[in-house]
C-alpha cells in the first residue's frame, strides 16, 4: 500500500471511531444489571405477581432524578407512586397496586441520571400476567 492509502485509512477510521464515541460513551452511566419481574417473563396463574417493580444498576445514580413507572394493560398507571431509592441509590424500587392487576401486558419505564457526567439513560420493558388478580385468589 502506498503512503497516501494508509494515510486515508486512518482518516477514515478516525473518523469512524469519533463519530461512533458519543454513542460508546455508556462507561459512567448506570446500566440495569437486574430485574425484578424479569424482562418478558410470564407470570402465570400458579404464581403470584410481585408486590413491586425493582431495577438494579451498574452503578448509583442522581436519586432526586430517578423515576420508575408501572403501566398496565389498560395503559393505566399501577404503581403507587412511592418510588424508593435501594441499595446507596443503585436500585429503584415501586411497589404496585394490586387491586388494578388484572391479566395482560405491564410495560415498565424507567429514568436515572448519570452522577458522573448528568447524562439521562432510561429504557423500558415488559413482563405479563397471566393469572388471576389477586382479588380473586
Ligand atoms: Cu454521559
Amino acid at each position: 500500500m502506498s503512503f497516501s492509502i494508509v494515510i486515508s485509512f486512518a482518516i477514515v477510521f478516525f473518523y469512524v471511531i469519533g463519530t461512533s464515541l458519543p454513542f460508546l460513551s455508556v462507561y459512567g452511566h448506570p446500566i440495569p444489571v437486574s430485574y425484578e419481574p424479569r424482562p418478558n417473563q410470564i407470570i402465570n396463574s400458579t404464581q403470584t405477581l410481585p408486590d413491586k417493580v425493582t431495577i438494579t444498576f451498574t452503578e448509583s445514580f442522581e436519586s432526586r432524578a430517578s423515576s420508575l413507572k408501572v403501566i398496565g394493560p389498560n395503559n393505566e398507571r399501577i404503581d403507587n407512586n412511592d418510588l424508593k431509592v435501594l441499595d446507596s441509590s443503585k436500585a429503584l424500587s415501586i411497589s404496585l397496586d394490586k387491586s388494578k392487576v388484572i391479566p395482560g401486558v405491564y410495560t415498565v419505564n424507567w429514568l436515572v441520571l448519570s452522577k458522573d457526567d448528568g447524562h439521562i439513560t432510561k429504557g423500558s420493558y415488559v413482563f405479563s400476567f397471566d393469572g388471576q388478580s389477586s382479588q380473586n385468589q
